[in-house]
């Protein structure tokens, strides 16, 4: 790394605050972001960032920032302790809760936010060599359910689809909000490029006019969580009037007369009632999807986080299946992937230890893990490794998740910042930020082309603080994984090149199987410094561009690569390290899709069997909104221009866009007497709270909205007026998917009363 403390020149890096990790370039003056703008030579941003990148300052510096590791004293306060006694303290405490309880007892939660995904690979060493086997993640209070309905259609969970929205003739977004969540690549720029085109259609279904509602062509605003009744009525639509493609399904899919014969139970007209819409509004809106040339639906947090959501990802992606989007331009695609998000398979035969929950992708539902602590049960939890969240700020019920922490025996929480979730924990270890190390992210999900960006550190790591990789390496250590003996001959390998290195790695591990699970810390450990002074963590890379070689070379040649096997596996992994801008890895035609399908004949199962008897229920059912107790729905934790998950915490950084009330239709104010910026108190059956109201028709009578991301503390602000309202005082774990475990944040029963 050169010295960039005073360099005025433009440093390439990327955007850390949501999934598209959009490519940018930072000046600095001394640690100081001065000037932040979209990277133009980044090839899948290409120059794009929305208003929020500018402030990244706000992350990387400020009081926030951890400067040593902290240990817990006996009342409650913490002290700062030297790196070689929290790392020999962390694993004497680790072990004896494995020595006493087994390593099955520890769990780990976390792994990376929008930003950061290499220090879950590397905690994948720790894990084993504490015999660790249960982690959650926030996956798991949001896409596992979709994942497993992937595993259904498509054989396993890896299969997981992308929209082709920069294609695509027909947008529909469900639950989702992509002008201020994003969601796929320069989102703001492809809604205005539909909307602007007259041959291009959008559809949005969601309650509120959202700033993408405004683009669409149909706004089907859905009664709150009624969405599984709206999807039913279209999917009839679609039969009824012709407009499935039934020679095309001949070919590629199974059981459509399964389908076709579960909705007979569907009466359109009552259905759209239900859903709060008109007969003529959904046709309308369907007849559009099923005449477009392409289609394309992208789901998210609506319907994920609100009533029948797993069964809603299976309607909502028969919406393309049906009407043949499925492996063509414009439709809903397989993807490569760098690094997995979730393991495959096609899932939910491992259940938790206790509660018996569903594990979808390997991951615990996170509505279900205090159930697996707070219990005299002999096989709970008894402590719990936490890195890159924030899971007592993050997840249902922030009052039972601070009983977890005080009731687990041992707990460790890694992080830049002292988190609600640190201020649980027995240990805190601060880690070095996005800027101060080399990082990327597995959010690898586009198609035809697909894009990695292996970000290179800005700065020197802050005085005090480690990337995560060292962290785990000296755990490892301590632990007895590995010792310098281990390690010697692959180092040797490592200073004659890569290919000296692949050859000795697969003979190593031969000899020396205890290094197995230990791969991305050896990897860091012999590669790294070979490959230059502060860059070490790159070399976790190699093992994964090697895996990848083997499975899609195809794929990567056609991006412009040369090479067979190792070498070319080499070739790209020298271009990640050595383009600061990013990469284009994988390169397909549209028929790809077809081979990474995981059915054994290639084909699309239609019916999703465990599905099947809540779809048939809802024709008696009714869709739940409020009560005489509670009589409005609240979303808690909608994206606004001000949220960034819970990464920034200070205050200041909102101060442009100061959104941070309860939205609430002018009616619904009015009946409470309320006026814009008036004080109301927001009770739900788990809690209560205040929050300035900001009066918005864009809501629809009976629903409220809170942003996420707020309640964070931060020194020296004022808690009651500066930090916003923290939503998972007022969620509940038993609201909750049936299937996946997945939380009904965006459908909370609440009551309002004016202050
Ligand atoms: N600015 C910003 N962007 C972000 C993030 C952030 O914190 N801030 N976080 C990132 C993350 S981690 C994620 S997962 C994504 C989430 O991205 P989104 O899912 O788009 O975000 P939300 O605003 O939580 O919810 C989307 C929409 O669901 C609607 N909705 C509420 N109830 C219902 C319902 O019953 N049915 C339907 N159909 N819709 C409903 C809301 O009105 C809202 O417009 O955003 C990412 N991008
Ligand atoms: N009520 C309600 N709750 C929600 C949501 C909602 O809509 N409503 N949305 C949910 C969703 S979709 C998600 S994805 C979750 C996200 O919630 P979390 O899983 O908690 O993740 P993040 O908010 O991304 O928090 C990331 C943490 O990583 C830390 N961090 C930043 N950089 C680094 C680093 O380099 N190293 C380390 N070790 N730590 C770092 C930050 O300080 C922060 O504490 O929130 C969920 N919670
Ligand atoms: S917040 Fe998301 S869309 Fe906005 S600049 Fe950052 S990565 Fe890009
Ligand atoms: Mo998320």
């Amino acid at each position: 790394m050169t010295d960039t403390a005073t360099s005025p020149e433009w440093h390439q890096t990327a955007c850390v605050l949501c999934s598209a990790n959009c490519g940018v370039e930072i000046k600095l003056d001394g640690r100081k972001f001065v000037r932040v703008r979209g990277d133009k030579a980044n090839p899948q941003s290409q120059g794009y960032t929305c208003e929020k990148a500018l402030r990244l300052d706000h992350y990387q510096n400020g009081p926030h920032r951890l400067t040593s590791p902290m240990r817990r004293t006996a009342d409650g306060s913490y002290e700062e302790v030297d790196w070689d006694t929290a790392i020999r303290e962390v694993a004497a405490g680790f072990a004896r809760v494995r020595d006493e309880h087994g390593g099955d007892k520890i769990f780990y939660y976390g792994g990376g936010g929008q930003g950061n995904h290499l220090p879950g690979g590397f905690s994948s060493a720790t894990r084993k060599a504490l015999g660790m086997k249960y982690s959650s993640n926030a996956l798991a209070q949001e896409k596992t359910g979709e994942f497993w309905v992937d595993g259904q259609l498509f054989g396993a969970m890896s299969c997981h689809t992308t929209h082709d929205m920069h294609h695509t003739d027909c947008a529909v977004f469900v639950g989702k909000n992509p002008w201020h969540s994003h969601g796929f690549p320069r989102a703001r720029t492809t809604l205005k490029e539909i909307a602007n085109d007259p041959e291009r259609k959008m559809i949005v279904i969601d309650p509120r006019l959202t700033e993408t509602a405004e683009l669409a062509d149909h706004h089907l605003r859905v009664r709150p969580g009624a969405d599984a009744w709206l999807l039913g009525a279209m999917l009839k639509i679609l039969v009824e009037d012709e407009l499935i493609e039934r020679e095309w399904l001949a070919e590629h899919a199974n059981r459509l007369d399964d389908l076709e014969e579960l909705l007979t139970v569907v009466d359109v007209p009552t259905w759209c009632a239900k859903a709060g819409l008109t007969e003529d509004e959904v046709r309308a809106a369907t007849h559009t999807l099923g005449r477009a040339r392409s289609a394309a639906v992208l789901e998210d947090l609506g319907i994920q986080m609100a009533p029948h959501s797993t069964m809603n990802s299976w309607l909502e992606k028969l919406l393309c299946l049906v009407t043949g989007n499925f492996g063509v331009k414009g439709g809903i695609n397989l993807h490569s992937r760098m690094g997995k998000l979730s393991s495959g398979g096609r899932g939910g035969d491992r259940r938790t230890p206790v509660g018996n929950h569903r594990i979808l992708g390997g991951l615990m539902p996170c509505n279900g893990i205090p159930d697996e602590v707070l219990t005299d049960h002999p096989d709970r939890f008894r402590a719990v490794l936490v890195e890159s969240s924030n899971p007592v700020h993050s997840l249902a019920d922030s009052p039972r998740w601070r009983d977890v922490f005080r009731t687990l025996e041992f707990s460790v929480v890694i992080d830049v910042a002292m988190t609600e979730t640190a201020l649980e924990a027995d240990y805190v270890l601060p880690a070095s930020s996005q800027y101060e190390k080399w990082e990327a992210t597995f959010f690898t999900l586009e198609f035809p082309d697909n894009y990695f960006h292996l970000r290179r550190p800005l700065l020197e790591p802050l005085d005090g603080t480690l990337p995560e990789a060292e962290m785990h390496a000296r755990l490892c250590r301590e632990l007895g994984v590995y010792n310098d003996d281990d390690l010697v001959e692959l180092r040797a390998a490592a200073e004659r090149g890569l290919d000296a290195y692949g050859e000795a790695f697969f003979r190593v591990l031969g000899e020396r199987p205890h290094l197995n699970g230990a791969i991305p810390v050896v990897l860091y450990e012999t590669l790294g410094p070979a490959l230059g002074e502060g860059e070490e963590i790159t070399a976790v890379m190699w093992g994964l561009v090697q895996t990848l070689a083997m499975s899609d070379a195809d794929s990567i040649k056609r991006a412009g690569y040369e090479g067979e096997g190792m070498a070319l596996g080499n070739a790209l992994f020298d271009a990640m390290r050595t383009t600061p801008s990013g990469v284009t890895f994988t390169s397909d035609p549209y028929e790809k899709t077809w081979d990474r399908m995981e059915t054994p004949d290639h084909k699309i199962n239609l019916v999703v069997d465990e599905l099947v008897d809540e779809f048939r229920g809802l024709a008696d059912e009714d869709p739940s909104g409020g009560d005489d107790l509670f009589p409005f729905v609240l979303s808690a934790g909608e994206r606004r221009s001000s949220t960034a998950n819970n990464v920034m915490r200070d205050p200041e950084w909102r101060r442009k866009h100061p959104t941070t009330g309860l939205r609430i239709h002018s009616t619904d104010a009015a009946s409470l007497g309320l006026d814009d910026g008036e004080k109301v108190r927001i009770c739900t059956k788990r809690g209560e709270t205040v929050s300035n109201v900001e009066i918005s028709d864009s809501m629809l009578p009976g629903h409220v909205s809170l942003p996420n991301g707020q309640g964070l503390a931060y020194p020296d602000v004022d808690p009651e007026t500066d930090l916003g309202v923290s939503p998972n005082e007022l969620t509940s774990l038993e609201d909750q998917d049936w299937f996946a475990g997945t939380p009904w944040h965006k459908h909370v029963r609440a009551r309002l009363e004016k202050v």
